[in-house]
């Protein structure tokens, strides 16, 4: 059984509570109940959420030490956190995909929002297709892990 760990950053907790025409109305636990039904068998989806940055860092190790594939939405941690940048070249040069999902097009934003620290080691971005990303994240991934025989 192969593990995606499915990682979110700063206030997604609220997701579907406030600013329902950025992020829409979907809340993390409707993102949760839908990546666990599109998981293909095999793969295992574990969802988390943190505010705290320490938290985020420590959980891109444990991909590291366990193998674990990341789909990774840092919020606002995306633009300035050198620390997760560090934290995720650990994963890609240990062969994993990072998936940097964004509900919201950061690019039609404010201007803080169009640098992204992580997008330069990350294996690919999705941004822009709503919560919707998150499952073409897992899409991507679950290809991976099935083109490597699994694990
Ligand atoms: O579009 C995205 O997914 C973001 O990563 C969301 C972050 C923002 O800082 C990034 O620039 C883009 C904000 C997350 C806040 O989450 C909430 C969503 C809805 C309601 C309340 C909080």
């Amino acid at each position: 059984m192969a593990r995606v760990l499915v990682l979110n950053g700063p206030n997604l907790q609220r997701l579907g509570t406030r600013e329902p025409t950025i992020y829409g109305s979907a809340t993390l636990a409707d993102v949760e109940r839908d990546l666990v039904a599109a998981a293909p068998e095999g793969v295992e989806v574990e969802l988390r959420q943190t505010d705290d940055e320490a938290t985020l860092i420590s959980w891109l190790h444990e991909a590291v030490d366990t193998g674990s594939p990341v789909i990774m939405n840092p919020a606002a941690f995306t633009h300035y956190s050198y620390a997760l940048r560090d934290a995720s070249v650990l994963v890609t040069e240990a062969g994993l995909p990072l998936i940097e999902v964004h509900i919201s097009n950061p690019h039609r934003r404010e201007e803080f929002r169009h640098t992204s620290v992580v997008s330069g080691v990350a294996t690919g971005v999705i941004a822009g297709l709503g919560v919707e990303g998150y499952r073409l994240a897992l899409q991507y991934v679950a290809g991976r892990i099935a083109s490597a025989g699994g694990a």
